[in-house]
């Protein structure tokens, strides 16, 4: 097979750069090691910055988004026992942000996909990138039982955290740099109405909690409309029995999750547990209470940053989780993944339209500055929330100190939003 961009992953970030690629008649393949229903069930982000929003709208892929997601005007911050909202119109001169699950941008983005090209491989398994240093790159890959080649003039390594792309960086063409944070995230998936309006980050008593939400799903699945989808259970990456897709229509649902010890098993936490530390962690002394219903999904996620400089090696270029991981209390994975593949798909529809590299030459250098933002700002929501395992009496001072400046401060409150709602692209 041959291709100009050969495109390695199917999760959002290389979907959507296919779709960017494709409307700038620019041919591409993606190949995606997962079936179908594995990668429009994985349960993962939520919240869309609105820079997000405008790409995916640039694309022809928000149709639904639009219809469906739920713009928020800020987050609740809770800790002492009190709730205080950030607002963030108000803050940042006018930004909201959206809730729309990752699952339904990827089922939208499938489904265009299928109807609209470009081809789209399931169960396509890239083995190996070799060559990213020459004129045609290629993908090795495996796909209904055979091993075959995608010759490429570059390559797109869009396979997340865990994918094979990055292997293709030879010894000393580049860095990595990595942190394990000391606890892990429980997260649910239940049928009942949120509790709240907008996000809620707590730092309770036995640790963090974060309640979101999942607008309603709508009857007009788009992937029915195309081909029929096999039926079949979603699959966590954790424990696939507890994945069962149940949302109903007509309703938001709520998505919560809370602080866990690393190697916690999600067995360990029955449904009731699950409740009862959530109310515990939630509580306040005004008038609030938790609602509870019938938990759909359950799954333990760990928390790591990592980046990897740079982003590009010859004809190779990362991007989304391929090149860098943030831990999830920020809400950026999924908004930096967007972010690269913008400008990734504007340095290649330049090089295609003039014949000019400029702006992918400076890719990896643009991409990195937003992503060492993004990931500066987890890590700083991250340790001001969590509880520390080994933390003492003084690390729980700080972190109450830094809350409460937050929450004083117009200034302070003011960063928070700006970097929550999404710094600009600088393009
Ligand atoms: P993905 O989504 O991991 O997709 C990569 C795809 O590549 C495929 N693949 C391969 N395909 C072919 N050959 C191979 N050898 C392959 N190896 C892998 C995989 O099957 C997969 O389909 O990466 P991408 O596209 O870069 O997207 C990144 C986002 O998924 C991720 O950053 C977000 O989910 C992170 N995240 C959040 N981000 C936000 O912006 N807002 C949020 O609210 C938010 N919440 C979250 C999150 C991540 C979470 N978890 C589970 C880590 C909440 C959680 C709990
Ligand atoms: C989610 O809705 O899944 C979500 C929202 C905000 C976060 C993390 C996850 O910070």
């Amino acid at each position: 097979m041959r291709t100009t961009v050969g495109i390695i992953g199917g999760g959002p970030a290389g979907l959507l750069l296919a779709r960017l690629l494709h409307r700038a008649g620019i041919d591409c393949v993606v190949l995606e090691a997962r079936t179908r229903e594995y990668v429009e069930q994985r349960q993962r982000a939520g919240m869309l910055e609105q820079g997000t929003v405008h790409a995916l709208r640039e694309a022809g892929a928000a149709e639904r988004l639009t219809a469906e997601g739920l713009v928020h005007q800020g987050i609740e911050l809770r800790f002492d026992r009190e709730r205080h909202h950030i607002d963030f119109p108000s803050l940042t001169g006018g930004r909201t942000v959206r809730i729309y699950a990752q699952t339904e941008i990827v089922k939208d983005l499938v489904a265009l996909q299928l109807v609209e090209g470009p081809p789209l491989l399931f169960q396509a398994e890239a083995l190996a990138v070799e060559k990213p240093e020459s004129d045609r790159p290629v993908v090795r890959f495996r796909h209904e039982g055979r091993e075959q080649t995608l010759t490429c003039d570059w390559v797109a390594g869009c396979d997340g955290f865990h994918g094979i792309a990055r292997d293709a960086f030879p010894a000393g063409a580049g860095r990595s740099y990595g942190h394990e944070y000391p606890y892990s995230w429980l997260g649910v998936l239940a049928e009942v109405p949120p509790s709240c309006d907008e996000l809620i980050y707590a730092r309770g008593d036995g640790g963090f909690a974060l309640h979101s939400m999942r607008p309603p799903v709508s009857r007009h699945h788009p992937s029915k409309e195309v081909a029929s989808l096999p039926s079949g259970l979603p699959v966590s990456r954790h424990h696939p029995s507890k994945e069962v897709a149940s949302l109903p229509s007509g309703l938001p649902v709520s998505r919560l999750y809370l602080q866990v010890p690393n190697g916690t098993d999600p067995d360990d936490w029955p449904d009731d547990r699950v409740w009862d530390e959530l109310a515990a962690r939630f509580a306040i002394d005004a008038d609030w209470t938790l609602n509870r219903g019938p938990i759909t999904a359950k799954s333990v996620t760990s928390m790591r940053g990592y980046v990897h400089e740079p982003m590009r090696h010859g004809r190779l270029l990362l991007a989304g989780d391929a090149a860098h991981i943030v831990p999830p209390t920020g809400a950026k994975g999924l908004n930096l993944a967007v972010s690269d593949v913008r400008v990734l798909a504007r340095g290649l529809i330049e090089l295609h339209r003039t014949g000019s590299t400029q702006l992918l030459d400076g890719y990896s250098e643009l991409c990195l500055q937003r992503v060492w933002q993004a990931s500066r700002f987890s890590d700083d929501m991250t340790k001001m929330l969590h509880a520390q395992p080994d933390g003492d009496a003084f690390d729980d001072r700080m972190q109450l100190a830094r809350l409460r400046r937050i929450t004083a401060s117009r200034h302070a409150a003011a960063e928070l939003a700006a970097n929550y709602s999404g710094l600009p692209l600088s393009l």
